[in-house]
Formats: C-alpha cells, structure tokens, sequence
C-alpha cells in the first residue's frame, strides 16, 4: 500500500515561514468554539466530509480547542497513557491502519480590511489537513507547534460565511517524534485563529533586550510587509527608534526575582504589534550560569499542561493558576516539558517572574526499547522534521526575556539531528543556551544536564570529577513527586547550594495527569481500557490532578524559599541563621521583615518584628532572641519561629507572604513520665488496670475509660507508596514483600499479670519462614481524678537480620468510628515523614480525621502526622487522649492499612465502621525511588532491637 500523506517524513504543505506570537491590532477572528466532529476509526474516512457543502447538521459538536477522546471517547479511541512504549510497531515512519480521525467543521466569517487572510493553528494533535471552500490549503504536523495557512486563494468569493473543514488523524509520522510521557489525545487542542495581514503590515518582530551594568541595550529586527517602514516605541524609556538600530538606554533590569517589563510598541503604516520588553541578559560564564551577571540557581519544576477534564486543552486560566500557584510556592523557573507550553503561558512568564527552558516537541524515547535501532534523532531523512521543529519553537517564543535556555527535546536518544537542531538554534539566537540531556557527551548542550541523579552522584559532580567542566551543572529532572513524597529535597537543595557551578534542578513533575473517571475520581493509565499502558506513573507531581498542593510542594516551597535558615550551636545555645538566597533582591529593608513568635507548648508568649536589616544577596545574619523574652518555666518546652514576611501584597500573595520559616527549640520539653503505680486488678474475665480493661486471656486491650478497643498489634507494614514501589528507581517494596511483612501472624508467648503491670510478650512473624520479631507490652496506670493514665512501653526485637529496612515501627489499635476530630501539638499542619513535611512547624493543630488523609490518586501511605506530643481523638462520645514519650507518628483512618493498599483509586476508599489509629516510632523514610534513589542512609529504618512508649488517658464524652 502506498504511504498516506501523514507517513512522510516532512508532509508539512503550504505553511508560512514560522514566527512570533504577537499581539497585534491586525483584524483576527478566533475560531474557538463549537464545531462540527465527526470521528473515524481510520484514515479513510470519506473526502466529501471535507467538502464546502456537505451536510454536517447530524454531526456531533465538539468544543474546540479540546480532544477528541475526551469529548467523544469510543471503543476505537479512548485516552490512552504510555511513559516510554509507543503504542504502535515501530516501523518509522509507517503507522498502523487503526488510525482514528476526526473530521472537524465549521463556517467563519473574515476578519474586516484588506490583506491576505490566513488561519493559525496553535496546536494540533498529531497531523491535520485544512480545506477551506472545499479547497485543500495546507497539511501539518507538529503537535505542539504553530503553523499558519494562507487561505487568501481558496476563499469562495460567493460566500459570506466560508467552510473550514480539519482532518485530524491521531497517528502520523510526526507520533514518532512525540513519544513524551503522558496521555496519548488527538484533535485541534490549542485555539485557531483567522488572521487578516495588512498591507504594509508587520510579519514579524525579533526582540534584541539586554542588560549589564545598569544598561540596557536595545534593538528589534522587524520583517515588514510591502517594503513598509517600521518604528519601535518604549514610552516609558523615552525611545522611538527605527527598526534595527541598537540604543543604550538607563533601564531597570529583568529577572525573575523582578520582572520588570517595558510596554512596547513596533509600528508600521499597516500595523501595530504590542511587546512587552525585559532587558536581561543570560550567560555561561566559566562554568556558572548567570542572570545579569550574577550566578543564578534554579529552583524548578517540570510543567506538562494539564487540565484533569481537558488534558492538554488547558484555558488561560488554568496557564494563570499554574503561574501564581508556582510563584507562591517560591518556584521560580519552569522547563516546558517537554514542548513548548500554550503561549499565553510565556507572557505570564514574563510578566510574573519564571524563568523558563523551553523545550523543543521531540522525544523518541520510545526506541530505546529496540535499542535505539531506527532512531529518528540520527537519521538524515528525518533531520529537516527535526529541524523544522527546532525552528518552530524558537521562532514562536523569541521575543520572552523569560526565556533564558532553549531545550533541544527530551530522552531522544542522540544524533546527528539534534546537532543540527541546535547548530540552527546557536545561529538563530546566539543570545541564550541550550540544553539537551541525553546526549551525554554533551556535544549539542551548553549546561551538564542529568536526569534522577542520586546525591551522590550529584555531589560527585559537584566535587569536579572532571568532566564537563566548562559546562553549569542541571538537574533537569530530579525529586519525582509521585504519590507520597519526594523524599531527599533538603539534601539535594544543600548540595545545589554548594557550588555556583550548579545552577539548580527541576522537580519531575509538576501536576498529577489524573484524569476525570466519568464517575468522579481521577483515573491513570489502564483505567479507559488500554491494555499497553505504565499505570499511574502519570501522576506524580507536585499538586493533585484537581491542582491541590499535596505536601510535596509544600516541601519544595519551603527548601527552596528565599529566605533560608538553618540552625546554628551558639555559647548561648542553638540560634538560628538567616541567608538571603536571592541572586537580586534584597531582604529586610521595608519590602520585607522578619517576624519573631516564640511559645511555650504551642502557646504563644511573645510575637515581635525583629529589627534586624537591610540583608544584601548572598549575606546571612544570626537571628538573636528578643531582649523581653518572657522567661521560660522548667515544664514548658519553648520554641522560637521566625518567618520573613512581605510587607506587601503582590499579584501572587497578599502581604504578610512567608518567604521562609524556620524554628528552633529554645527549651526542650520535660522528660514526660509514664504513668505507674495503679494495681493491676481482676474482675471476671477482665483485668483492670487504671482506666483501662484488659482480657485476662489473652491480655487483649479492651477499653480505655468508656472507650472500646480493638485489635491492638505491632504495626510494621505499611501501604507501600510509590517510592517504595520503585518502578523506575531504587525499590524497597520487593524486598518487604519477600519477607512477607505484608502478612504477619501473631503468638502471644506471655501474658504477666505483675502488681501493678500487665505484660504481654508476643511474636510476631510471617508464614512460610522462622525468622520474627519479639515483642514485649508493658502496661501500667496511674489513677486520679480525671481517670488515671495508662502507660505502654513497647520493646521489639527483630530475632535475624532482615537484610532490608522495616516499613514502620509502631502499634495499632481500632477505636469506634465516632472519633472524627483531632487537635494535637506536634508538627503540623500537614504530613511528614523521616524526609518529608519540611514545612511542618511544631504547633497547635486541630483537624478531623478525614482532613487528615491525603488523596494521592493511587491509595497509598500518606497522611501520618509527625513530632506529636499530644494528640486528643475527640467525638461524639469518650475521647482518647495520645501522649508520646517523648513524641510520636500518628496516622488516623476510617479504613485499614490492607484496605489502602488494595484499593486502586483514592475515591474508592471506604469508611469500615472504625477509625484505624496507627501510633509510630518510626517509619522507612520516603525518598524517590518511584524514578530514582530512594530513602537516604540516615532515613532508613533498620530494622534493631528499639523501645518506646506511648500514654493513654480516656476523655470525658
Ligand atoms: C524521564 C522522562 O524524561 C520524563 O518524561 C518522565 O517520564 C520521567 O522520566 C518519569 O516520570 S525518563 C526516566 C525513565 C529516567
């Protein structure tokens, strides 16, 4: 069979040269809106449906800019997620007959004036064919890109409202080159405009702004129409210049610290094209990536566009939401992974501070499966398709001072095609870096780019093993924030700190890819009846599908915040350390303070504005306590936060916006006893002990006050999260699952009725083999007014070496499920774990259970509270209140452990009638080893031979 048009190579037709994305005063009318879709389970799909006059009134509608799949799924097309496989035989550049199509409709009328009329298109996914009046007038690929038709000659002057007819077929040979990680969705995404161009109007506009010294240079080449002549206009800076000359003018610098922005204007007879000007200039010097002249670090994270409902079919606002949810989390650069993102995004960029690296729309990761045999990155016959979208790229995002690297494309192998991309990428825009990663002699990459390195190999890097030197160091993908976690962020952020040859790293990723299940929920790969497909590797990032920060950005935002402390051992005991970490901006001088509140078991006692300041970048100050510090009292542990804040609000924060925080422990809490002395009585088959009843069989705790209980265990297993799971990194769980620790059986050995103790000894271990854990449960009480207290002291005692860490140490018990309340002092608000919940702050807290739990998409570990000293389990009915000895980890739950790790979907939790109540001493700390290493040495939980103890006391009802 013949190859169809969509399986050469290049088969991009009639497309005008790339260009900017400008706003301009030339007419346009946007095509966004209802069209007519009909779709088609191939290719062949009848060539009258293109045709100026065909009925198309029995069609379906469908919104556009959006995806078929998601509007109109079908047996034959449906969402579909792949990380790497592509989901048709590589036989490049061939696709397969099962090729779903859809034909899109709809009628438009021209924007007024003279000129050439043309349509853009922002996006179409994968190839389309565009007819207008039933005439052909172009083909494209290039999902991700631009492309505009002249449509002036195919326009039927009989009509008033002309026919705009876009065949769109899902696979092409452009699927080869956009083998990115993420839903496989079709259609016209991105929004369609019909443009008039002016005579003597302005075809494009190439924005030359620098900065040094204080200066700012200026200079804007402009293609015009017609020989016409063009103007550029900056008001504000007093400039109207000619078109290509180059003025030195006082400005004030961009960055993204301070995106300052100059309204622009290019002027011709014809037309007038509005830009907004950053001068800034980015450099590699001597290794060191700089802004202005200074080293800048970048604190980023990946970005695929994502709308749980829309997929990539995202709206300004959605682009709004990530921009200032991204600034507010003190994000400040973000990598376009891995395509060039809605072009609204880059203005906002521009306007609110992100720098960006954009990245070009090739992967081919895909054919590292057959060892990258036919890869399209080094093939001479696919070097114009790769170039053709190098050029796209860069031409359409030009003129963004938020644009500081481009990126050539991501896992694409290596080849002679990307050289070539980046050889035109150098000549067109000597001005700004490249980077690519996986080529790694980094022949076609000004920065030394890796992907998941562990910290020690980060840190090897850093120590100059040689290699690459002239090149900053990148992480261009580190801390995959799938499910719980990351885990190792305060690590990998010292070592960035370390050197000026880093210039810092991208969490993968920043949204889960969750989409909406027709039911309610999210759903991931395998859920829409795929039967190729990587599960929910597809949502690991740093906010939920619904943009909910899960606690790992919380995390981020605090290790990266500008404001940075960290605690210093002083004569006078530990104090605290500010550094301003901003390469710009400077701290404490009016713009910001820095506040002071101290308290005493959570209670505050003194709340003050340090004044301390001005704090240039790079300078630090030793943050000294109050002078009227109230003094402290011997049964009080006393804390000291410090926050700065701004004093103004911004358009991402209102004013009192933390821009870090930290505490110290001025005075450490007493040494909490455990409660003793209360005899240990029998009363028929119970024995009492304090407030609390115990079976006498089998030493079973039964009841503490009026409050019944149950299932009291050793608790070592948890759910295991993504990273322990370990998909494309360090595992942990095969391990645990060999030890079958997912299936412990208990032997009580001992039940000790002493005089005023109850021991209980069991052994704990899985089936199959005879290798356990001792454990021995000492209770006591005291009795007083309020009901006495019950005491547990908990010694474990793995009896082999296991040969892998233990998921969590700790006991369970289950409580009636009429406990919905909490309020603790301990870390809070939110989770944490051994490497994670860096924001936490020791405090009061209150919540419910509920609040407590977090949704990962994929049921998992999560929701565990750290540091508590006190927690009260409180309802309608007795109470509980939990004390740990000196602190504890609690997670609380209407379901059991077995229940969060077989369910698939966190919607599809139920509610068991109980609240699981799990109290830890620890617990295997989190890492990132769902893509890369996992928990690191120090948040390891070996499994030897621990004690612990905890306190109950009942509470009135
Ligand atoms: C790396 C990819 O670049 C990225 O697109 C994403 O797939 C990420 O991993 C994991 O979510 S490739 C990885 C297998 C090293």
């Amino acid at each position: 069979m013949r190859a169809a048009w969509f399986e050469d190579r290049f088969p991009v037709t009639g497309a005008l040269p790339a260009r900017s994305h400008l706003r301009t005063d030339a007419p346009a009318v946007s095509l966004d809106g209802q069209w007519r879709f009909r779709l088609s389970p191939h290719a062949r799909a009848p060539r009258e449906q293109l045709a100026a006059d065909h009925d198309d009134s029995a069609w379906d509608r469908i919104a556009v800019p959006g995806h078929w799949q998601l509007q109109h799924p079908r047996e034959f097309s449906r969402p579909a997620y792949t990380n790497v496989t592509y989901p048709f035989p590589l036989d490049p550049p061939r696709v397969p007959e099962e090729n779903p199509t859809g034909d899109h409709r709809r009628r438009f009328t021209l924007p007024p004036g003279e000129g050439r009329v043309v349509l853009r298109f922002e996006g179409v996914d994968s190839a389309f064919e565009a007819h207008v009046d039933g005439t052909p007038v172009g083909r494209s690929v290039g999902s991700r890109l631009p492309v505009e038709l002249d449509v002036t000659d195919a326009l039927d002057p009989e009509r008033e409202e002309h026919v705009l007819a876009v065949r769109v077929h899902q696979w092409s040979s452009a699927s080869y080159l956009e083998d990115q990680d993420m839903w496989w969705l079709s259609g016209i995404f991105r929004s369609v405009t019909v443009l008039r161009r002016p005579p003597r109007g302005i075809d494009d506009v190439h924005v030359h702004a620098g900065w040094a010294d204080g200066t700012g240079t200026l200079r804007v080449e402009v293609a015009t129409r017609d020989g016409a002549a063009a103007r550029v206009l900056v008001p504000e800076l007093g400039l109207d210049l000619a078109a290509g000359e180059e003025v030195s003018v006082a400005a004030e610098p961009w960055s993204a610290e301070s995106p300052r922005l100059y309204d622009a204007e290019v002027v011709t007879p014809g037309e007038r094209v509005r830009l907004r000007v950053g001068f800034r200039t980015v450099a590699v010097v001597d290794g060191v990536f700089t802004v202005n002249g200074r080293p800048v670090t970048l604190h980023g994270v990946n970005r695929h566009e994502f709308h749980p409902d829309r997929g990539r079919a995202v709206t300004r606002q959605d682009v709004v939401d990530d921009v200032l949810l991204m600034k507010r989390h003190h994000v400040d650069a973000v990598r376009t992974s891995h395509y060039p993102p809605h072009p609204e995004f880059l203005e906002l960029c521009d306007e609110h501070g992100l720098y960006v690296v954009d990245e070009c729309d090739l992967e081919t990761h895909g054919f590292v499966e057959v060892d990258w045999r036919q890869n399209p990155s080094d093939d001479a016959r696919w070097e114009r398709a790769c170039v053709d979208r190098m050029t796209r790229t860069v031409e359409r995002d030009k003129n963004h001072a938020c644009v500081v690297l481009w990126s050539l494309g991501n896992e694409s192998g290596t080849g002679a095609n990307l050289s070539a991309m980046a050889r035109w990428a150098k000549d067109r825009d000597p001005s700004r870096p490249l980077h690519y990663e996986h080529d790694w002699n980094y022949p076609d990459s000004d920065v030394h780019s890796t992907m998941y390195a562990s910290h020690e190999q980060v840190a090897a890097i850093l120590a100059g093993d040689g290699a690459h030197e002239g090149k900053p160091y990148l992480q261009c993908e580190y801390a995959h924030a799938m499910g719980n976690g990351p885990g190792g962020l305060a690590e990998y952020q010292e070592l960035f700190d370390s050197s000026d040859r880093c210039m810092g790293g991208f969490v993968w990723e920043w949204i889960d890819h969750g989409l909406r299940l027709p039911g309610g929920g999210f759903g991931y790969g395998g859920d829409f009846g795929e039967r190729l497909h990587d599960g929910n590797f597809v949502a690991d990032g740093l906010v939920l599908p619904d943009r909910t920060p899960s606690p790992g950005l919380l995390d981020y935002a605090h290790v990266v915040s500008p404001a940075r402390f960290s605690v210093e051992e002083t004569p006078s005991g530990d104090l605290l350390r500010l550094t301003n970490r901003y390469a710009f901006t400077v701290l404490l001088d009016g713009s910001s303070s820095l506040r002071l509140d101290v308290a005493d078991d959570g209670g505050l006692v003194l709340s003050t504005t340090a004044e301390v300041g001005p704090l240039a970048p790079g300078e630090s100050l030793l943050i000294e306590l109050p002078d009227d510090l109230p003094p402290g009292r011997p049964d009080v542990e006393r804390v000291l936060t410090a926050t700065v804040v701004t004093a103004a609000a911004s358009p991402h924060a209102p004013a009192g916006h933390a821009l870090g925080s930290a505490q110290v422990v001025l005075a450490p809490a007493p040494e909490r006893a455990v409660p003793a002395g209360a005899p240990l009585r029998r009363r028929g088959g119970d024995l009492l002990l304090g407030p609390a009843a115990f079976d006498a069989r089998t030493g079973d705790l039964l009841r503490v006050g009026d409050l019944p209980v149950s299932g009291f265990a050793l608790d070592l297993w948890r759910a295991p999260t993504d990273n322990d799971r370990g998909v494309h990194g360090d595992r942990v769980e095969p391990a645990w699952r060999a030890l079958r620790l997912d299936d412990l059986r208990t032997r009580t050995a001992l039940v000790e009725e002493g005089e005023d103790f109850l021991r209980v000894a069991v052994r704990v271990a899985p089936p199959g083999g005879d290798t356990g854990f001792a454990a021995t449960f000492t209770w006591t009480a005291s009795e007083d007014e309020d009901g006495g207290a019950l005491g547990l002291r908990v010694e474990v005692a793995p009896e082999r070496e296991l040969g892998a860490p233990l998921p969590r140490l700790g006991v369970r018990l289950r409580l009636p499920r009429h406990l919905a309340d909490v309020a603790w002092y301990g870390r809070g608000p939110g989770e944490a774990y051994a490497d994670t919940g860096l924001a936490t702050r020791l405090g009061r807290w209150s919540g419910t259970v509920d609040g407590w739990q977090t949704p990962y998409v994929r049921p998992q570990e999560n929701g565990r509270r750290a540091g508590v000293r006190v927690l009260d389990l409180t309802g309608a009915g007795p109470g509980l209140r939990v004390e740990g000895v000196p602190e504890i980890g609690v997670s609380a739950r209407r379901w059991s452990t077995a229940d969060l790790e077989r369910t698939a979907h966190a919607h599809e939790l139920r509610e068991d009638g109980s609240v699981h109540l799990h109290l830890d001493v620890a617990q295997h700390g989190i890492g990132t080893g769902s893509c890369g290493p996992g928990a690191l040495p120090q948040h390891r939980l070996d499994a030897a031979p621990a004690a612990f103890a905890l306190v109950l006391r009942p509470l009135a009802g």
